[in-house]
């Protein structure tokens, strides 16, 4: 199962660092390995900040409703050590990109995540971890990353 993590606010390369240390923590799971970390311009309205992502590969007993919540508690934990105790902007988010090869399609989870297939920034990082990872239908990652621009996705440090 694969995590996508994206930040673009308060020192967003720590708060990717800090989530997955929090995914280390989620119950009846492990993490196997963890791509590097990109800077990359926002997708959608510009006047933003640039964003850090990064994808982690993880296995895990929970199923994928069990698993979004852990990912959303952490999510709302991460945001909670930068709000203090008021709603602030999200400084973190966590996707499930694809678990197994299971396809769901409910109102509050959609496996393989939306957008997987168009966006740089989730695929250049997968594949790095998991070249031979494919789809549920058998799209090979790879061949889909081949035809993205990936000249705005800068690995950091
Ligand atoms: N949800 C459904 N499926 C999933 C899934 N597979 N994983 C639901 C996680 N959540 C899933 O999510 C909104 C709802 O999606 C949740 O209630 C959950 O039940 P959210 O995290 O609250 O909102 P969001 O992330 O702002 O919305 P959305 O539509 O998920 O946006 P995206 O697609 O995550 O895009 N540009 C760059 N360069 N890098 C980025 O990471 N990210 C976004 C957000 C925009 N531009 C970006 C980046
Ligand atoms: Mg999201």
């Amino acid at each position: 199962m694969f995590i996508g993590l994206g930040s673009n606010l308060n020192d967003p390369a720590r708060q990717i660092v800090e989530a997955i240390e929090g995914l280390r923590r989620v119950r009846a799971s492990k993490v196997l390995s963890e791509s590097r970390l990109y800077s990359n311009p926002p997708m959608g309205p510009p006047a933003q900040p640039d964003y850090v992502n990064a994808v982690v590969h993880m296995e895990t007993s929970l199923s994928p409703n069990e698993l979004l919540r852990e990912m959303q508690a952490l999510e709302l934990s991460l945001g909670r050590i930068r709000e203090g105790e008021r709603w602030g902007p999200r400084t973190i988010d966590l996707d499930l990109l694809l678990y197994d090869d299971v396809v769901i399609d409910e109102p509050d989870l959609k496996v393989p995540h939306p957008g997987i297939t168009e966006r740089a920034f989730v695929l250049i990082p997968l594949i790095d971890i998991a070249p031979d990872t494919a789809l549920p239908d058998g799209r090979k990652l790879k061949l889909l990353a081949a035809t993205l621009d990936r000249s705005a996705l800068e690995p950091l440090p």
